[in-house]
């Protein structure tokens, strides 16, 4: 698998409860790289583009309602299988169906408040990334522990 960058955000609740840290703890602890992070407040028609896919679901209003509560914290991680494995920690959609270990098994109950969000494919990520982040904002470097996460 090829070094991939994918688009993670913590959503209102996951701010508003303290969990940046613990979500982002798992990333690092994992061996990710970190190439943004910025706190934002989008507008709604940004959050109806990033969602655009399910714009003809029930939940679709107030999936948007949800995004529009407070803050959002937005990242891009780097490394080796970034985009599956970035959903593998994250666990499944509904946080009653995530087993143990993934953020919204530890973190979540409601499909509704589920924390966080991550890209679901390699194509998907890179237009998130280009929806919410300059180029500029993407910074390229090589972390320290690169020789002891890699073989
Ligand atoms: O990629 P992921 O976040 O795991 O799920 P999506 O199917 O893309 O749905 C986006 C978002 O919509 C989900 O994280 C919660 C919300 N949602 C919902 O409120 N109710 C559903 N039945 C399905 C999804
Ligand atoms: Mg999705």
């Amino acid at each position: 698998m090829a070094s991939e960058q994918t688009f993670i955000a913590i959503k209102p609740d996951g701010v508003q409860r303290g969990l940046v840290g613990p979500i982002i703890s798992r990333f690092e602890s994992r061996g990710y790289k970190l190439a943004a992070i910025k706190l934002v407040t989008p507008s709604k028609a940004h959050l109806e583009q990033h969602y655009g896919d399910l714009k003809e679901k029930p939940f679709f209003p107030g999936l948007i309602t949800y995004m529009l509560s407070g803050p959002i914290c937005a990242m891009v991680w780097e490394g080796r299988d970034a985009v599956k494995t970035g959903r593998t920690l994250l666990g499944a959609t509904n946080p009653l169906a995530s087993a143990p270990g993934t953020i919204r098994g530890d973190f979540a109950i409601d499909v509704g408040r589920n924390v966080c969000h991550g890209s679901d494919s390699v194509e998907t990520a890179k237009k998130e990334i280009a929806l919410w982040f300059k180029d500029e904002e993407v910074v390229s470097y090589k972390s320290s522990q690169f020789d002891w996460i890699y073989e």
